[in-house]
């Protein structure tokens, strides 16, 4: 089973979309784990589907972004996901994109949850902090699976614990988010996908199958 965004020319499974708010992101490993939330809305596809997508060949992990003023942004990682005996260790080479990229300090990391702290942080689990599970490092350069806020928080505290990336010394808070993966494709192709963040890529997706709840 899977959920695809057909919007770009090779398909990419979407495995995270942030958007309103409606899903509680904060949850245990078990539930990161396994998966949560709607297809058709928001939700995490889970780490064992997202191990197993990455094990298919070279991926590319392809991040959306909107902040507060509409502007859209994207960045390519080339990707691979250990599996449950690495805690889902992530390891990331950037390739393209019109953001700063923080997540190359996420290489090598594990995945965190409030109940399963594998971060680099000596004395504090940044999933308890921050919410949402995660590739902490100590703690913060980016959280997708951050606190959903409906308008731009005002403190730089605040906007950390919101769906952020770092850029240098500033949060930049995010009002959507889709992250996807698809196979890596020849330069030639790679070179079409850059307008994959064109106006209205947020609406732009197409289901293959029927879109599936995912039981909580
Ligand atoms: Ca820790």
């Amino acid at each position: 089973m899977a959920f695809c965004d057909m919007s770009k020319d090779h398909g990419a499974t979407v495995i995270q979309r942030r958007r309103d708010g409606s899903v509680n992101f904060d949850q245990t490993w078990e539930k990161y784990e396994n998966g949560f939330g709607d297809f058709q809305g928001e939700f995490w596809l889970g780490l064992k589907k997202i191990h197993s997508l990455a094990t298919q060949g070279n991926s590319v992990l392809h991040i959306q972004f909107e902040d507060w003023k509409q502007g859209r942004r994207y960045i390519e990682y080339r990707f691979n996901l250990n599996g449950p005996e690495s805690n889902y260790t992530i390891h990331l080479t950037h390739l393209s994109g019109d953001l700063a990229d923080p997540m190359s300090n996420h290489t090598g990391m594990m995945f965190s949850t409030k109940d399963r702290d594998n971060d680099n942080h000596w004395d504090s689990n940044c999933a308890h902090i921050y919410t949402g599970g995660w590739w902490f490092n100590a703690c913060g350069d980016g959280n997708l699976n951050g606190r959903y806020f409906q308008m731009r928080p005002k403190g730089r505290s605040e906007r950390r614990r919101g769906i952020q990336w770092r850029l240098g010394q500033k949060f930049y808070s995010l009002k959507l988010s889709q992250i996807s993966v698809h196979p890596e494709v020849s330069p030639s192709m790679t070179s079409s996908s850059s307008g994959s963040s064109e106006a209205g890529v947020f609406q732009v997706i197409q289901y293959q199958h029927p879109p599936v709840k995912i039981l909580n």
